[in-house]
């Protein structure tokens, strides 16, 4: 494995009370990616500390996958670890999903998951800073088939925080922000039937300098998340 792709690490078989400090994440509401534009859902920041596409091969043809936007390009590392479910095919693409940018739809077309029912998956976001605050950025399970499509899944600080559900076939994502109180945080993924992930960006909340072109930025993605 990359180092790169060592700085977040899926711990799916446990984790001990040792590594499960976390920080209160403020979730904001819970959207689904655009069936058009989904690639201006990817949601503007601070210097991007990583970025993960969540299933798929580091192996395989799209170890690297990269997605421009109106604002940046973000490149995707392909991630696995062992002990999750992990795939790549058609999930999303294959019973109609359409992000309306092939790079994006091909991260959606991979997804890492914890069978079982009822059961909690803990990632771990590493590499971070104490004191400096983070946006995270979780994309769901993408699965429009008809066996999956209407799992949902959930995500929470282990501190009463959590999100609305969300959504497989939408695809549903959520944007979070926390000052990392140590080098990790963990967030919980739960779900009534394997719960699982898609893609996560980590990226640093921006400086004050850009605070209002970063407020407008998000200010216009939560109006357009209302419309929908
Ligand atoms: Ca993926």
């Amino acid at each position: 494995m990359k180092m790169k792709w060592c700085i977040a690490c899926l711990c799916a078989l446990a984790v001990s009370a040792g590594v499960s400090r976390a920080a209160d994440i403020a979730w904001q509401s819970v959207f689904n990616i655009d069936m058009t534009n989904g690639a201006e859902d990817l949601a503007p920041g601070g210097p991007i500390l990583y970025a993960l596409n969540v299933g798929e091969d580091p192996a395989g043809s799209f170890a690297s996958v990269s997605v421009t936007n109106s604002r940046e390009t973000i490149t995707f590392e392909a991630f696995r670890q062992d002990g999750l479910g992990s795939a790549s095919g058609s999930f999303y693409t294959g019973d109609g999903g359409a992000s309306g940018n092939a790079d994006l739809d091909q991260i959606l077309n991979s997804h890492s998951w914890l069978g079982g029912t009822d059961v909690n998956l803990p990632f771990q976001l590493t590499d971070l800073t104490p004191g400096v605050q983070y946006q995270v950025q979780f994309i769901a399970a993408a699965d429009r088939r008809s066996c999956c499509r209407t799992r949902t899944q959930t995500l929470d600080d282990g501190n009463g925080h959590a999100t609305d559900p969300l959504s497989r076939e939408g695809v549903g994502s959520v944007i979070g922000v926390f000052t990392a109180d140590d080098v990790s945080q963990l967030v919980n993924l739960s779900g009534a039937t394997d719960p699982g992930l898609s893609a996560v960006v980590v990226r640093q909340v921006p400086e004050p300098a850009m605070g209002g072109l970063f407020l407008l930025a998000t200010l216009a993605m939560a109006a357009k998340a209302r419309r929908r």
